[in-house]
């Protein structure tokens, strides 16, 4: 068999990212690997859900009486596993848990990151064979290194992420991340068993024509929202469209489509659940810094998204997010109705 030398690998290219920069230690590139290791571990266990029947549902016992774990703590323990294994990482934050996991050991304590995760995200998904995904986000601790992390390390705006990806098992299984450097895409070659680079600088473009959105919950959504899904539905080829109307309800597919073809996506406030759904440590930073790297906006309708200071670890908060010009009309949707 023929190698191809053209295609970089994901360790390939985080090390030839590494060779421009001689200063750099080399630990976020590690970190990336550890989390490309177990985005491919996860990777064979969700392509093995829909033999749930034979094999024992998730939660239960299957025919060899095993326990068969969730796929959601599967993939949770995973993502601690490499983090905590490798050299990298001093503490993790994940949507499966309740509190922050501090590694404290010698190795972790002088280690400068720490990575917020959800480990599977748009997990109701996987008994009806629809594409979920891994979203995670890192950010430089701000605690004295050399010793156990802090609270205050992952309490951090979504502006101070060095690095944010997020990984989409669907029709073949891509990882895609994103440094102030620009956003790449590596698509998993399951012949070799790893990512290859296969959309490098990936950038949103400016006008789509794709709005994602969930419809059921139109008439709870505020007036200015309402105004800007009725434009969408409205627009005619001399106004920019039409459009169309995607919506899977699996966040990372609906989020990677749009950045690749152009689009918005929202998950606004309702009137009973005003901060809406999604959780902003976990699923809107990260695809807030990948987005705005990519030349689009990320926004909770009222301010960009990267700049909000958290508070707790599990917050909500509504999400819009995409293409610019798009953004940009949303906003003014948003700004008639105050
Ligand atoms: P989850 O945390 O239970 O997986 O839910 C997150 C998912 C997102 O991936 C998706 O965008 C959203 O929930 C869909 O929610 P809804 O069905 O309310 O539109």
């Amino acid at each position: 068999m023929q190698i191809n030398r053209n295609i970089l690998t994901l360790d390939e290219f985080t090390l030839q990212q590494l060779r421009e920069f001689p200063q750099a230690t080399g630990e976020l590139s590690s970190l990336l690997r550890d989390i490309g290791l177990a985005a491919k571990r996860i990777n064979v266990e969700v392509n093995k859900a829909g033999l749930v029947d034979i094999l024992g549902d998730y939660g239960t016992t299957n025919v060899q009486g095993e326990d068969v774990k969730k796929l959601d703590i599967y993939a949770n323990t995973q993502m601690m596993g490499v983090l905590k294994h490798g050299i990298s990482c001093a503490g993790i934050g994940s949507e499966e848990l309740d509190d922050v996991v501090v590694f404290d050991d010698e190795v972790s304590n002088n280690s400068k990151y720490v990575v917020l995760f959800d480990p599977l995200d748009g997990s109701g998904n996987i008994d009806v064979n629809i594409s979920i995904g891994t979203i995670f986000g890192v950010y430089r601790r701000v605690s004295e290194i050399g010793k156990p992390c802090t609270r205050e390390d992952f309490l951090q705006p979504g502006k101070r992420q060095v690095a944010a990806g997020y990984i989409v098992y669907g029709s073949s299984t891509m990882l895609v991340y994103g440094t102030r450097r620009g956003v790449n895409g590596f698509t998993l070659d399951p012949a070799i068993g790893e990512f290859c680079l296969s959309h490098p600088n990936i950038k949103c473009p400016p006008a789509g024509n794709i709005y994602s959105v969930n419809h059921g919950h139109f008439f709870r959504y505020n007036e200015g929202v309402r105004s800007y899904i009725t434009a969408c539905q409205q627009k005619t080829k001399d106004n920019g469209g039409p459009y169309t109307q995607r919506y899977i309800g699996s966040m990372v597919a609906d989020v990677h489509r749009n950045l690749i073809k152009g689009g918005i996506f929202m998950y606004p406030g309702t009137t009973d659940k005003p901060k809406g759904k999604l959780r902003l440590m976990y699923e809107c930073n990260p695809f807030a810094f990948i987005t705005e790297v990519a030349g689009g906006r990320a926004t909770n309708g009222i301010q960009r998204i990267l700049d909000i200071q958290p508070t707790e670890l599990h917050q909500r908060s509504a999400f819009f997010v995409g293409s610019k010009d798009m953004m940009d009309e949303l906003d003014t949707h948003l700004a008639k109705a105050q």
